[in-house]
């Protein structure tokens, strides 16, 4: 398969960099290549994996209010849009929505997603912006004054507890900017009984592990990357003091991973950082959400207050 040079060039890139620091990590948006993001489409599905069942539960159960907290001809945008699944839930119960934008770093997928939601919600002017959320993109105009809309947005998925603390603090504050007049829906993982998390990082069909271990496999496929197949294994464990699951690619043994002709050696329980998935409690995110400039609404929690969709003003 060919990859864009670009692609190829950030993840060799970014690799090399990761591989180079004294606690090697890399950025978990590697691990969605296509093979990667059918492996979380089936750890959404996984009997330990409640994050994606506890959201859809949510928005099953209170979209009717989200909507109504969205207000009629609102502008929605959706932050890393994905399968579009979610947002159906909002559509189907927003008034008169103006345009649906939902937002995407890969095109491919997103043009993809918008034709098959296009052909169920003919009537909803959907526009498409192939772009890194996380930088400087461009939108469509804001909803004219005396429209009656608002530009609200959609950040499904506790996709932020996989930024860094600082990561998540700009994209507040980039969206806090973005939506001003309007508000966020966001979604978030609860803080809750490690063993519970520990399980849902580690579930007993080795799904997680293989989306894990997929990072190196996509190294190997798309940079060519050389190491011993089953040198390295899935380590998931929650760092309670950090309220974070970190997930890391163990070395079971002294071994080269070579990539480019660089060697990198890795001693017996050395390990590459590849995710942080951060957990958070509602007043923690809620005072996070306030630096950034959003004021706290209503709150959705499900009955274990495992997972939580926050609507915060802007
Ligand atoms: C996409 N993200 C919110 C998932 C999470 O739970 O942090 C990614 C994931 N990693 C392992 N399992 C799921």
């Amino acid at each position: 398969m060919n990859y864009p040079v670009r692609a190829r060039t950030s993840f060799a890139a970014d690799l090399h960099a990761g591989l180079a620091l004294t606690r090697r990590s890399v950025s978990p948006k590697y691990f969605y290549d296509d093979i990667g993001s059918r492996l979380f489409e089936q750890i959404c599905e996984l009997p330990e994996y409640y994050p994606t069942r506890s959201e859809l539960g949510l928005l099953r159960a209170h979209a009717a209010e989200m909507a109504e907290c969205m207000g009629p001809r609102a502008q929605l945008i959706e932050y890393g849009a994905g399968a579009l699944r979610k947002v159906r839930f909002l559509l189907d119960r927003l008034e008169s929505p103006q345009a649906f934008v939902p937002l995407d770093i890969s095109g491919a997928h997103l043009l993809a997603a918008c034709d098959e939601l296009q052909q169920d919600y003919p009537a909803l002017c959907i526009a498409p912006v192939v772009a890194d959320f996380t930088q400087p993109h461009d939108l469509p105009p804001r909803p004219a004054p005396g429209s009656g809309g608002r530009r609200v947005g959609f950040f499904p998925g506790s996709s932020i507890g996989n930024f860094t603390p600082e990561e998540a603090q700009d994209f507040l504050r980039m969206a806090a900017q973005e939506l001003r007049g309007g508000g966020l829906l966001i979604g978030i993982d609860l803080i809750k009984d490690p063993a519970v998390l520990h399980a849902a990082y580690n579930d007993a069909a080795g799904v997680t592990a293989a989306f894990n271990l997929n990072l190196l496999e996509r190294a190997r496929r798309e940079l060519g990357a050389e190491f011993d197949a089953d040198g390295f294994f899935h380590s998931a464990f929650y760092n309670a003091p950090l309220q974070r699951i970190e997930m890391h690619l163990m070395s079971r043994r002294r071994q080269a991973l070579l990539l480019d002709g660089v060697p990198y050696q890795f001693d017996a329980g050395q390990t590459l950082h590849t995710e942080n998935s951060y957990k958070y409690s509602v007043a923690g995110f809620q005072a996070q959400a306030a630096r950034a400039g959003f004021r706290p609404g209503p709150v959705w929690t499900d009955e274990r207050e495992w997972f939580g969709l926050l609507w915060l003003q802007s």
